[in-house]
């Protein structure tokens, strides 16, 4: 009997173990709230190809500047080092003449020549996929180019809407159904236009095997559209991604397309605070949370959601802070460092790295210089890192535990992992101090410069230059020897208990 008793204590210790591991992996497995995406405007990357470089004019803003896909796929080691696991792409169908920027389609079913071949695109992806780096197209089904065309043929009279601006943006059926900037308004209630659109998305999944699209001006298009959309591109990949861009500052009204099956938006409400907060010293940074608060609420996965500093059609973080006469370099890594430990997927713009400047649309959009600033591009590959490293970055739940003014403590955990983000938006340097139950028996180590602090009892007194922020990661319990001693005490005793019982069972 004895022998059994142990067999039997053995296989269940087994079971355990290796329920436990199954379970574990299967939390783990990588998710698209683990990636962090850059986003690339293809034509003014990097130009990999001399020979498609007709009608390029660096000189004119509104004109190609020469980068292409053979550009991006050089860069994808330098992407890999900046820890970014997802690239954005601007379209890269075939545009009318000066459609630099791709939103501007001629041919759904072609790319465009200054970019390259569909065959230039396969190698792109295939190579960010060897590099564990997922691929999303942009992607506009709203409209067609100004001179598409479709507009001279008499069998396709019906496939836009009457030509008609739209004027009442207050007016849902106006934002559908209206020419957005001139632009021919594609009907998309018209079956065969519909479905067109449809076939279409599906084949640059089947031909390029691209991993999401990001749609465009998807409030200009009906939600039934929508629905049917994400139906169709799921089942050519369950795990396909859909990131909208719905601009809007009202997160009840971007939430509304997660019911069209759109699982992520670019958060806008998100990128007025964060731009309002971090572009001038002084603020208080509490509308942060706010913000986040009325994600959870709303939205279907928070975790999901795209956050941005920067993207083409907005004026640069940098210029906003010299605007208000500050300091750009300061107040980018305060910036930064909220874009990439804040819940939520960072999209970092190419050329934020760089703290590159620029206006309005297109001085947005300039060539991306990969020397112009060292210093930042170090700084923000080291917070890609982080964010891989710390799933508490990535998945962490997310709360405000201390506000004073200008200064703010925000904390992270998940599993046994806990951080805490401390930020200074004050111009002089100062001490924060705040209280936490999880400090008692901890330390904290500074995950950018290395340094630990002590903490005393559950209070902890940082020290912070003006305008910075930290990473705290919260060290391992000091007694943490004692506790296992005490776990495996528990464990032996819990397991004699059970044979105990069980030989208690075989005698009666
Ligand atoms: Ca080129
Ligand atoms: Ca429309």
């Amino acid at each position: 009997m004895g022998k059994k008793m142990r067999i039997l204590g053995l296989s269940f210790l087994l079971f355990l173990s290796v329920q436990n591991k199954a379970l574990a992996e299967k939390k783990e497995e990588r998710s698209w709230k683990d990636e962090t995406i850059y986003f690339i405007m293809i034509d003014r990357f990097h130009n990999g190809d001399k020979r498609n470089d007709f009608e390029v004019d660096t000189k004119d803003p509104s004109a190609y500047h020469g980068g292409d896909f053979k550009g991006v796929t050089e860069k994808l080691d330098y992407l890999k080092k900046m820890g970014v696991t997802a690239i954005w792409m601007t379209p890269v169908m075939k545009n009318e003449e000066r459609g630099y920027h791709g939103y501007w389609t001629e041919d759904f079913y072609d790319t465009e020549e200054h970019f390259g071949s569909k065959e230039d695109l396969k190698i792109l992806v295939k190579e960010a996929h060897d590099l564990n780096i997922k691929v999303i197209l942009d992607l506009v089904v709203n409209h067609t180019g100004y001179k598409h065309p479709w507009q001279n043929d008499p069998a396709k009279q019906d496939w836009f809407h009457p030509q008609e601006e739209i004027t009442n943006w207050d007016n849902q059926e106006n934002v559908e159904n209206g020419w957005l900037a001139g632009l021919p308004d594609l009907n998309t209630e018209n079956p065969e236009t519909r479905n067109y659109l449809l076939d279409m998305a599906e084949y640059w999944i089947k031909e390029t095997d691209i991993d999401g699209y990001r749609l465009d001006t998807v409030k200009h298009v009906p939600k039934n559209f929508w629905i049917e959309f994400s139906e169709r591109v799921k089942k050519v990949k369950p795990d396909f991604y859909l990131i909208g861009e719905v601009w809007h500052n009202d997160p009840r009204y971007i939430a509304e397309y997660n019911k069209a099956g759109i699982q992520s938006f670019v958060d806008y409400p998100l990128f007025n605070e964060m731009v309002r907060i971090f572009r001038q010293t002084g603020q208080s940074l509490s509308e942060l949370n706010s913000v986040w608060e009325r994600n959870k609420y709303y939205y279907e996965d928070p975790y999901m959601l795209g956050n941005f500093i920067d993207n083409h059609d907005n004026i640069r973080f940098v210029r906003e802070v010299l605007l208000k006469q500050e300091d750009p370099e300061k107040r980018l890594k305060m910036a930064l460092t909220y874009l990439y430990t804040a819940p939520g997927i960072p999209i970092l713009y190419q050329g934020t790295e760089h703290m590159m400047d620029g206006a309005k649309d297109p001085d947005n959009r300039r060539m991306m210089d990969f020397d112009q600033n060292k210093e930042i591009e170090t700084f923000t590959a080291k917070l890609g890192e982080l964010r891989q490293k710390h799933p508490a970055l990535r998945r962490g739940d997310f709360s405000l535990i201390k506000e004073d003014r200008a200064k703010a403590v925000f904390k992270r955990s998940y599993k046994n992992e806990t951080v805490f983000i401390v930020f200074n938006n004050d111009k002089k340097d100062g001490t924060v101090s705040f209280s936490d139950r999880d400090l008692q028996k901890h330390d904290l180590l500074d995950v950018m410069t290395k340094d630990t602090v002590n903490v005393k009892g559950e209070k902890a007194e940082l020290f912070l230059k003006g305008e910075a922020a930290h990473v705290y990661l919260l060290q391992k319990d000091k007694g943490s020897p004692i506790m296992f001693t005490v776990l495996g005490a528990a464990a032996v005793f819990m397991i004699g208990f059970l044979i105990f019982l069980y030989r208690k069972r075989i005698r009666t």
